[in-house]
């Protein structure tokens, strides 16, 4: 383990257009269920039946029940090694591109900049009228009000299946993906799209793929390097490598 982590640091090291991109996984050991291990049902619903347009549309008050429980499970919740190793990465790293799917605004109170949000974030409200986005940190139900029109509902302000990621978001990605020669995939199963893309983009343009995942059977990419075990232990002693090398 100790040479594959040498090698992934090589890697970033030297790689010119390199690429961050963290799951669900990063924030387990926060305490942050994720979506497809054992703890992440809630009320026995997946991820695949809540986070869809029409399971708003057919009950927004469980919906938004689901996303207040997990509004509330976050903020018991602080960020750990892992997010605090990413924000170094990135120090360490200046061109890399950081992208999270995690909804939970950890890397950014962790202290990295500049990360990209793909899949939204889970404090921010969007009026199904107006359009308008607004940061909330409060319990939110089908009849709060939007803050400047008034009307209702808000919905969260994330992509569920089905719906488009954001343009300006994904305009920075696909740009980076043309020219990327490395890609660290930190804590996610690989099975939702685009995200789990990315990394079969970059190799199949001969970039090297490193993966971070406790589970040893899962290796959707072929990796050139795949690091078995938890991002919090991982993550840190790459970056203490980086730090040799720089
Ligand atoms: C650790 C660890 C530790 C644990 N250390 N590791 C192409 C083919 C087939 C289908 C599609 C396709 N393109 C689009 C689709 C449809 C769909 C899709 O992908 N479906 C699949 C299920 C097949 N995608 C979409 O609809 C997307 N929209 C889109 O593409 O628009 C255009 C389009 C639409 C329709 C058709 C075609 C094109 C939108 C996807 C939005 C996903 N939204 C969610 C909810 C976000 C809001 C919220 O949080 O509530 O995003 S779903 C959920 O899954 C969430 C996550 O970001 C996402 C990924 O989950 P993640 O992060 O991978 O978590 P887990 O739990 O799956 O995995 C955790 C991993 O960590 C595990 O591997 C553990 O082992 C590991 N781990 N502890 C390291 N300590």
């Amino acid at each position: 383990m100790k040479d594959l982590i040498a090698t992934a640091a090589r890697i970033l090291h030297h790689a010119r257009h390199p690429i961050f991109l963290s799951g669900a996984g990063i924030s387990a050991e926060s305490g942050i269920p994720t979506f497809r291990g054992s703890e992440g049902l809630w009320k026995n619903y997946r991820a695949e039946e809540l986070a869809t347009p029409e399971a708003f549309a057919r009950d927004p008050h469980l919906v938004w029940q689901w996303y207040n429980w997990r509004k509330e499970r976050i903020a018991q919740c602080k960020p750990n090694p892992a997010h605090y190793a990413a924000a170094e990465l990135k120090k360490l790293l200046p061109e890399l591109l950081c992208v999270t799917q995690n909804v939970d605004g950890f890397h950014a109170l962790a202290g990295l900049s500049e990360v990209l949000e793909m899949h939204g974030n889970i404090y921010r409200t969007r009026c199904l009228s107006c359009k308008t986005v607004t940061e909330n940190r409060t319990e939110i139900t089908p009849t709060t009000p939007c803050p400047a029109c008034g009307k209702v509902p808000l919905r969260p302000d994330v992509v569920w299946f089905g719906e488009i990621l954001p343009r300006q978001v994904m305009d920075v990605i696909y740009a980076r993906l043309q020219i990327a020669d490395a890609i660290l995939v930190v804590g996610t199963s690989g099975t939702v799209y685009p995200a789990a893309g990315f990394a079969v983009e970059v190799r199949r343009r001969r970039g090297t793929v490193i993966e971070i995942n406790t589970d040893a059977a899962h290796r959707p990419y072929a990796d050139d390097i795949y690091l078995h075990g938890k991002a919090g232990e991982i993550l840190p002693a790459i970056v203490d490598e980086l730090r040799r090398l720089s």
